[in-house]
């Protein structure tokens, strides 16, 4: 049955109302939003949304590692391969309420927009929600999808250590995502994630909608300085071995190599602490986390080996060893050209200006691209700002690209 008057079809109140729900579960007293993977706040999300599949009668299905699925199955269709939508639900600290739950709630409304139209698929649709995307407890980053894509093996993830000393897999079991189904069980037909762009372009260019056609390389290092804890006070500068001062050095040189690379290579030190930690005391030990990105896979392992190579000289000129510990690594992805025109059509359909672009973030699509053809739909972020609670989307953008969701997989699903 061909459908036609889709366009601009998403129950926009119902995905808009549960942005705001989902979006109050893990408020703390101060009003600032973490639901960090596998945590009390995550499982408070989990629960709401596993309720808003089965109100519309998805079947749900979680796997081993967390992995959430709701699936719309019609008789016909149960044995073919499912269009998969999604994102993840986990959060950072103190973030923003659209990254990740955007993509998985409008992912529902395309469902529930196709039943009420009476469609009848060629294949099922489902919605995944990836057990910890946002890799802030426990490294790497994009963990429930890589495990799904096969890139890291479900034994090995459970056994995933967090940054609080916790295991992931005890914590699912405490959560009661432990899931039973084997990760990839479902073998996807195609992929589409919907996703705020984190970024930017789009609200700069005033364009609604990123037709994504690759993602960029990620690496993530944690990097140990150890110095000699010393007298603040009588100790002088040339006789230090100050682990502090040597990270300091590394931050900026980050920053330099940054900013000679013409936009191409982002690095970030976001987490650093220092022991002992007190106000009188040289440093004895720095341990530090780098993120290091760029487009181009050559120039990701380029700017890996100049840091090696500066560490190396650092160690020799501060008398301090230097160790590093590779938390995640992904190299760039292309995604599927065929998607990506449909994504442009399907923007075009809907009198929309969209534009091809590169994700600077990390996202569940990358593991997916490994499996199955896949790509994703941006819309903007007003000042680009993400991973901060000011994260913030147009209601007018964020129905817009949901209506582009809903086109794609109308296409895809034969209708
Ligand atoms: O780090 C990232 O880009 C993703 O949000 N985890
Ligand atoms: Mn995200
Ligand atoms: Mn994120
Ligand atoms: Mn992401």
């Amino acid at each position: 049955m061909t459908v036609t008057n889709l366009k601009q079809s998403i129950n926009s109140e119902r995905l808009l109302k549960r942005l705001q729900d989902l979006g109050r579960i893990g408020l703390d007293n101060d009003n600032k939003r973490t639901r960090l993977a596998a945590s009390d706040a995550d499982k408070a999300g989990r629960d709401r949304l596993i309720v808003w599949m089965k109100e519309d009668g998805l079947e749900v299905e979680i796997d081993r590692i967390g992995n959430i699925f709701g699936i719309w199955y019609s008789t016909e269709n149960r044995n073919e391969e499912p269009i998969l939508l999604g994102s993840h639900i986990d959060t950072v600290i103190n973030a923003g309420m659209y990254d990740g739950c955007y993509g998985v709630l409008s992912g529902l409304e395309v469902i529930n927009t196709l039943q009420k139209k009476g469609v009848k698929p060629s294949r099922p649709i489902a919605v995944a929600a990836f057990t910890n995307e946002e890799g802030v407890r426990y490294q790497p980053d994009m963990m429930g999808s890589l495990v799904y894509a096969g890139g890291l093996s479900v034994e090995d993830a459970l056994k995933t250590v967090g940054s609080d000393g916790t295991l992931l897999g005890e914590e699912l079991e405490r959560i009661g995502y432990a899931g039973t189904k084997e990760p990839g069980f479902l073998k996807p037909y195609a992929y589409i994630e919907l996703h705020i762009e984190q970024g930017p372009i789009l609200d700069k260019e005033g364009i609604s909608i990123g037709a994504v056609e690759n993602l960029q390389g990620i690496s993530w290092q944690r990097i140990t300085i150890e110095g000699i804890a010393n007298h603040a006070g009588t100790t002088p500068i040339v006789m230090r071995r100050d682990a502090g001062l040597a990270a300091a050095r590394v931050i900026t040189y980050l920053r330099d190599r940054a900013n000679a690379s013409n936009g191409q290579t982002v690095a970030t030190v976001g987490t650093i602490s220092f022991k002992p930690n007190a106000v009188n005391v040289v440093p004895s030990l720095a341990t530090f986390t780098v993120d290091l990105r760029n487009p181009n896979e050559q120039r990701l392992q380029e700017e890996e080996q100049a840091l090696a190579n500066y560490l190396k000289e650092l160690a020799a000129s501060e008398e301090v060893s230097i160790s590093s510990e590779q938390l995640a690594r992904f190299s760039p992805v292309s995604f599927d050209e065929n998607i990506v025109k449909l994504i442009e059509q399907a923007a075009s359909k809907l009198e929309l200006h969209s534009k091809r672009m590169t994700s600077g973030a990390g996202h569940d699509a990358q593991m997916m691209a490994r499996i199955c053809p896949s790509a994703m739909i941006f819309v903007p972020s007003i000042e680009g700002i993400s991973h901060n609670p000011k994260e913030a989307t147009n209601d007018s953008d964020l129905i817009a690209g949901a209506n582009v969701l809903l086109d794609v997989v109308n296409n895809l699903a034969g209708n």
